[in-house]
């Protein structure tokens, strides 16, 4: 059997096999970053990508003109929050920033992306769709992740955020198959009068501070027990 008929056998058993999970989300607003459930990591996969050195790759939208610096997104994966300002995005666009990683296809266990303003204002807030590239396509497994209901008045109290995708089986992403890129879309959810409006509302202009984006994936012997289990299936069904 060829690769890649191995590998679209492996698609199908483990799309079958998960018929009963799927990806999910949680959000987060807590008074300081240490507060957050996560904390950003700096040996994730995407760690150090950037559109300088080819590892990123800007869609649409993009920084906030102010800050010039910021415009190669290196700041969203430098594994630390940073200034105060790293990074805000593209106020005034539609989406603010849609961002896309590719790499070596690994199992992944979850995707986090931090937002944050010391100021605990309306930049706080998230509104993100995150797809993922798997065996070269694409596949949405998440619309319109948010930090919480709309319509909310941060008033102060929240200096940071996390929207984190995950398994709701508790395992990896997608049953640990193997994935190979990651788009990220954000929208603006703030007003600029400090509450959170649904991306349809025109008067969400003004953007979210994004601290981090982390593509977590497992230890290497995980990753070889994962392989195993893949191995194992196939087998089986060739031996039906
Ligand atoms: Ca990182
Ligand atoms: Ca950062």
């Amino acid at each position: 059997m060829r690769p890649c008929v191995y590998l679209c056998a492996a698609l199908l058993i483990i799309t079958s096999a998960a018929a009963w999970s799927a990806p999910t989300y949680s959000w987060e607003l807590t008074a300081s970053f240490a507060d957050l459930s996560r904390q950003p990591s700096s040996n994730d996969v995407i760690q150090g990508k950037n559109v300088t050195n080819g590892g990123a790759v800007i869609e649409s939208g993009g920084f906030h003109w102010a800050f010039p610096d910021q415009a190669d997104a290196k700041y969203l994966t430098d594994g630390i929050y940073g200034a105060n300002v790293h990074s805000v995005l593209h106020d005034y666009a539609f989406p603010s920033l849609k961002i896309r990683y590719e790499f070596d296809p690994t199992p992944v266990w979850e995707i986090l992306s931090f937002g944050g303003n010391p100021d605990k204002n309306g930049r706080v807030f998230q509104n993100v769709d995150v797809e993922v590239k798997v065996a070269g396509d694409w596949f949405e497994i998440i619309h319109e992740a948010t930090t919480g209901p709309y319509y909310v008045h941060n008033g102060g109290r929240w200096e940071a955020s996390l929207i984190r995708i995950y398994d709701d089986s508790g395992g990896m992403l997608l049953d640990g198959l193997p994935i190979e890129g990651v788009r990220l879309t954000y929208w603006s959810p703030d007003n600029t009068q400090d509450w959170f409006l649904p991306r349809t509302e025109p008067n969400a202009i003004c953007a979210s501070i994004i601290k981090e984006i982390d593509v977590v994936v497992p230890e290497p012997a995980t990753v070889i027990g994962l392989l195993i289990g893949v191995g194992g299936v196939l087998a089986r069904r060739r031996n039906k």
